[in-house]
């Protein structure tokens, strides 16, 4: 199983500056395949050689990878790298939102096979399926998958649905990602873990195709469960990666229930709406109390015609309000604002000042972006001046925009010293009311690299003893 490297020479994005985390598709799925031989390559983690080299060593009968839209070409050339090491008997599959969502870009002889959808059972079937020596006729009894034939046409096979219980899932195989864990962070944090406890969202923003991607359908972990994952994960600091873990109160209070009665000590970060933050500011302490030290949420614009533009369901007076309740309790706040294309000079001299007066401790800038699969996407497709991949990753701007374009870039680009003021505020109320958050944080900066150096000195000497006759 291999996780795609986004990094071309000199590229910037969330992985080498802020968010980092573990490829939890990779091991979730792996996890469902226990009984078989399986290896995780993080690539963004590895240099491109190891690629080669571990397919010629392993040589697996099977390699899959997962893809987001940025990460499309990156994925058929690895699956095209397996079917060059490996020949056309090495079996190759892609999952993930893009294929789900665009499955005809991975139209390709080196694609044997796209997953649509969850894909947990869908893989543990196919594994299992081509473990007992299914023929590729057969394999179309398995639903959740596209699967390519000899004409190069894909057969549809039945839908997989999206009932079973989160609880259900086997914890994801972090063993095979233990050598890569180290490396993990978000902001100052690391190293860190990742987990998801829910899938799904039940609004329908228009930019955003969560709600598409898991059916208008919201399933949660049960808070035991999600307490058992933190309690089994030896990171202090972990990332629920939910897309709208804010939600369900009284799942909330049950997980704080937990966390108090086992006396959990972890700092969490995770992503949430701001009008819940608005209005459960009671639920916001609680969850501060048990270790919450972050949340990123959608603040988007400034503007209400912009929010409701966008069918975001929020307004301005509940960003404020949850910005203030954030800072308040000592929680950062990291903010998604949209530049839009429709920017004026005035326009982003606006969000800069409000994004300031927000005291959003770190505002992240982006640019409004079809992604495939969106409302949006499907309405404004006909203006898009690329349909290049690698440029949907939210810094680009694929429409037409209407300040010259290297205006808008330059202004876009001024986000950062654009917004000082309101990150000083933000970083100070965190640092004045949570100093035991930044004591970790900076240890973690300090000896984790040292422990590692440590480690890896002491499994090469164990190699090294191990090998003697
Ligand atoms: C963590 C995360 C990241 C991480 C990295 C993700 C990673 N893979 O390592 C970081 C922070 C770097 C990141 C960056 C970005 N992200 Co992001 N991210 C996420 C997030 C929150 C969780 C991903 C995750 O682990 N999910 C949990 C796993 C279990 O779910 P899954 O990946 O869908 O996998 C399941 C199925 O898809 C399927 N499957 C997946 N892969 C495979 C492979 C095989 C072989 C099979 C059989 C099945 C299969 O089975 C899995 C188990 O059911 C998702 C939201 C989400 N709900 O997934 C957004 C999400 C993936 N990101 C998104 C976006 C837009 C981005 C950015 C472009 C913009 C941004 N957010 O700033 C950047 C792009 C970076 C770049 N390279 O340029 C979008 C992608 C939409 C799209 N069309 O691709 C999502 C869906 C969020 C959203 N609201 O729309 N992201
Ligand atoms: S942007 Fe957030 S709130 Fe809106 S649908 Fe997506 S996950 Fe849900």
């Amino acid at each position: 199983m291999v996780q795609p490297s986004p990094f071309e020479p000199g590229r910037v994005g969330l992985e080498n500056t802020i968010w980092f985390c573990e490829p939890v598709a990779l091991t979730s799925l792996a996890a469902m395949v226990k009984d078989h031989d399986v290896r995780i390559l993080d690539m963004r983690l590895e240099p491109e050689v190891t690629l080669n080299r571990v397919l010629a060593e392993f040589e697996p009968d099977l390699v899959g990878t997962t893809s987001m839209t940025t990460d499309c070409y990156q994925a058929k050339a690895i699956l095209q790298t397996a079917k060059d090491t490996l020949g056309a008997g090495c079996f190759t599959i892609v999952g993930g939102h893009h294929p789900t969502l665009m499955p005809e870009d991975f139209d390709d002889p080196c694609v044997d096979a796209r997953c649509i959808g969850e894909g947990e059972d869908t893989f543990r079937e196919l594994v299992e399926a081509l473990a007992r020596g299914a023929t590729r006729a057969e394999l179309q009894n398995i639903s959740g998958l596209h699967l390519r034939t000899e004409a190069g046409e894909y057969v549809v096979t039945p839908k997989r649905t999206q009932y079973r219980s989160l609880d259900d899932f086997p914890p994801p195989a972090r063993d095979l990602i233990a050598t890569y864990r180290p490396h993990y962070f978000f902001a100052i944090a690391g190293p860190m873990a990742s987990i998801v406890t829910s899938r799904g969202c039940s609004f329908d923003c228009n930019f955003c195709a969560i709600w598409e991607f898991y059916e208008r359908k919201t399933r949660f972990m049960s808070a035991k469960i999600v307490a058992d994952r933190m309690e089994a994960v030896s990171e202090k600091f972990v990332f629920l990666l939910d897309d709208n873990f804010l939600t369900n109160r009284r799942r909330l209070e049950e997980l704080c229930d937990e966390i108090e009665r086992r006396g959990i000590k972890k700092w969490f970060g995770t992503q949430g709406r701001t009008d819940f933050i608005a209005d459960n500011p009671d639920l916001m302490k609680r969850l501060r109390d048990a270790g919450l030290v972050m949340v990123l949420s959608g603040y988007e614009s400034n503007d209400e015609v912009a929010l409701e533009a966008l069918l975001k369901r929020g307004t301005v007076e509940k960003n404020r309000r949850a910005a203030a309740i954030l800072r308040d309790l000592g929680i950062f706040s990291t903010g998604i604002f949209m530049v839009r294309q429709d920017f004026t000079e005035s326009d982003f001299d606006t969000l800069y000042a409000h994004i300031n007066e927000l005291g959003v401790a770190l505002p992240l800038v982006a640019i409004l972006t079809p992604l495939p699969g969106t409302q949006l996407y499907r309405k404004r497709r006909h203006e898009l001046l690329t349909e290049d991949r690698r440029l949907f990753d939210l810094l680009h701007s694929v429409l037409p925009t209407r300040l010259p374009r290297r205006r808008f870039y330059e202004r876009f680009a001024e986000a950062n010293q654009a917004t000082w003021e309101g990150r000083k505020k933000g970083n100070l109320a965190v640092l004045k009311k949570r100093p035991r958050f930044f004591a970790d944080a900076i240890l973690g900066i300090v000896f984790e690299p040292i422990k590692e150096h440590l480690l890896r000195k002491r499994q090469t000497a164990h190699q090294r003893r191990s090998q003697v006759p």
